[in-house]
């Protein structure tokens, strides 16, 4: 039983080393990824992997809960604490899962949805032909302007006037801006829709009021709680009260099996850390780095999707330079950069290999990284961007990076470890 996992398992812990080796040798700018503290890291890793606890506290199908009861207790008080909301249900095992959930606790399948389109910045799970919302639901899409790349209220009216949604949703997986929630619920009310925002990307830039808060307006609200959040790989649900009862039965036993307990712990760790005021300044620091690089590509005549950003996340049109997603997202990777392609509204370019990259400071925000580090990496990226084909430049940004990457150590003492011999 004590035997540790670089014995019982040297091939999955040689991977283990090798994946911290590799989080700190790079640039992170994947928007939707963080690093979590050593704490959350210990909360995850811990014993309550053991337990089952179908139900939730004080209504469990399994004994020996006692201590289970106390932990989603805590973690949800904190949530509902830290983002002012009547309720919280923190057992999804991820954000779509807490979607799925939410969705079916207020509609029947076959209503009819409103989301933005995917291409547009929405996500999967907002009415996606592939994906379980697009195929229960009647999704209408709504879109950004072609003029200024925000959401398009008016076009959204409209599509609510003409189709009467049962729900409309908010969020997204690559949209730049803040979202207008006082307009959305405005547009709800108007056609007796409900409002529901998922605001995965966002929820750490709200919890530290950066970012107006959607449980002030919408009636239920969703995230995970890995982004901007920093927190375990995880969805959480808040809603007004009186949604509360249909959302614990769509999550359980509607969705879920057993909840995994080690993650609710530490998801109550992450909302006890976005609770301290330090956490609002690593936020503050997340807009100012992303818009910083921003500005610096934009300076490098590259076009940024809607001007620039006011969160953590932009999105660069690549082909207004002649390139293309996919193979930006490659060059970069040669040197060390990791981002995603990604569509840009009104993309001409097919979803595989779409105009744009998206790019996200999150996750070097934590590791540090302020104002003149964000100018050099725009400065990197401009100089791998102006010449993918070369070896030469690659080879050349890959040695900034690494002495960028040195100055800010990930995970130390975890790549300590890769001194260890390890034989498989
Ligand atoms: N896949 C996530 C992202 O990268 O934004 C959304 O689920």
């Amino acid at each position: 039983m004590s035997r540790p996992l670089s014995e019982v398992d040297p091939a999955i812990y040689d991977l283990i080393l090798k994946e911290a080796e590799r989080q700190h040798g790079q640039i992170e700018l994947i928007a939707s990824e963080n690093f979590t503290s050593e704490a959350i890291l210990e909360a995850t890793g811990s014993i309550y992997t053991n337990k089952y606890a179908e139900g939730y506290p004080g209504r469990r199908y399994y004994g020996g809960c006692e201590f289970t009861d106390q932990v989603e207790t805590i973690a949800r008080d904190r949530a509902k604490k830290l983002f002012g909301a009547e309720y919280a249900n923190v057992q999804p095992h991820s954000g779509s899962q807490a979607n799925q959930a939410a969705y079916a606790a207020v509609l029947n399948p076959g209503d009819t949805i409103m989301g933005l389109d995917l291409a547009h910045g929405g996500h999967l799970t907002h009415g996606h032909k592939l994906n379980f919302s697009g195929k229960t639901y009647h999704v209408i899409g709504y879109q950004v302007s072609r003029e200024d790349e925000r959401v398009d209220f008016d076009l959204m009216q409209r599509l609510a006037d003409e189709n009467k949604p049962k729900l409309i949703i908010a969020g997204g997986s690559a949209y730049p801006r803040q979202w207008d929630f006082k307009r959305l619920r405005e547009v709800a009310d108007s056609v007796g829709a409900l409002l529901l925002v998922d605001m995965a990307h966002f929820s750490g830039l709200v919890a530290a009021g950066l970012h107006p808060n959607p449980c002030e307006y919408a009636d239920i609200v969703t995230s995970t709680t890995h982004k901007t959040l920093r927190g375990p790989r995880a969805g959480l649900i808040l809603a007004k009260e009186k949604f509360g009862a249909a959302i614990d039965r769509n999550l359980f036993p509607g969705v879920q099996g057993g909840p995994l307990v080690h993650v609710i712990a530490a998801k109550a760790v992450c909302f006890l850390e976005a609770a301290q005021p330090s956490f609002i300044e690593y936020q503050r620091q997340v807009i100012r780095n992303a818009q910083t690089l921003a500005a610096g590509l934009a300076e490098a005549g590259f076009r940024i999707v809607s001007g620039g950003t006011d969160t953590h996340v932009l999105l660069v049109d690549v082909f207004s330079k002649g390139l293309r997603g996919k193979e930006a997202e490659q060059a970069l990777d040669r040197a060390r950069i990791t981002v995603n392609k990604n569509a840009i509204p009104f993309d001409v370019n097919p979803p595989l290999n779409p105009s744009g990259i998206r790019l996200g400071s999150p996750a070097v925000t934590t590791r540090g990284f302020r104002d003149p580090e964000m100018r050099g990496v725009a400065a990197c990226i401009a100089d791998v961007l102006n010449n993918v084909q070369s070896d030469a430049v690659a080879e050349a940004v890959r040695g900034r990076v690494e002495a960028l990457v040195e100055r800010f150590p990930l995970y130390e003492w975890r790549r300590a470890r890769m001194a260890e011999p390890v034989t498989v």
